[in-house]
């Protein structure tokens, strides 16, 4: 299975995060790191009617990787928080979901499967709107289409093409770090 997994870090040398955070992606079992992008300074997101802790948050380094993979959605998700753990991210210490983090590993897309679990939201529910997710995305696969959900939790999808999405997003000064793509 195709899959795109969306990388990000404020915290720890967030940079360094990420880059660990490939070559442990390219480690998974059954799996292979078939593309990655360059890394992205952002401004931290947070959501309308949050907190807005995240104004004194870091800027992050977000990146996108395309694997291929033998592993079922969940067992990635499950691998993917293994990831986290290893670098230091403990979830039971997170009540507010917005706060900085060391790492966070998102799982974008599975092919282009519409999965809405407890555990698991399938297209990624922010990853329409989220420049630090589109822009570079669209760096290692211009022409890839995205099932949208229409209403969260709906595992139902219109799809649009990832052009159409950027056209949409600002960038909010998002930048790409020259250098940082490095090949898979
Ligand atoms: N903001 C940015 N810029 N990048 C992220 O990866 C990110 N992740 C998050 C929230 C807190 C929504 N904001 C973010 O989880």
């Amino acid at each position: 299975m195709d899959a795109w997994i969306g990388l990000g870090s404020n915290l720890e040398n967030p940079l360094r995060q990420v880059k660990q955070a490939f070559r442990a992606l390219a480690k998974l079992s059954g799996t292979r790191l078939l593309a990655q992008s360059s890394c992205y300074r952002s401004r931290p997101l947070s959501l309308p009617g949050e907190t807005d802790e995240s104004l004194s948050q870091p800027y992050y380094i977000n990146a996108v990787a395309r694997i291929d993979t033998t592993l079922a959605a969940e067992a990635l998700l499950d691998a993917l928080q293994a990831i986290e753990r290893h670098h230091g991210r403990r979830r039971e210490d997170e009540d507010g979901r917005w706060r900085a983090r060391t790492l966070d590993l998102d799982l974008l897309l599975y092919g282009d499967e519409c999965i809405a679990t407890p555990r698991l939201t399938v297209p990624h529910p922010g990853l329409a709107e989220r420049e630090f997710v589109l822009y570079p995305l669209t760096e290692i696969a211009p022409g890839l289409r995205i099932p949208v959900l229409s209403q969260p939790g709906v595992p139902q999808a219109a799809e649009r093409t990832l052009e159409e999405l950027v056209r949409a997003c600002p960038r909010r000064g998002l930048l790409r770090l020259e250098s940082t793509r490095e090949s898979a």
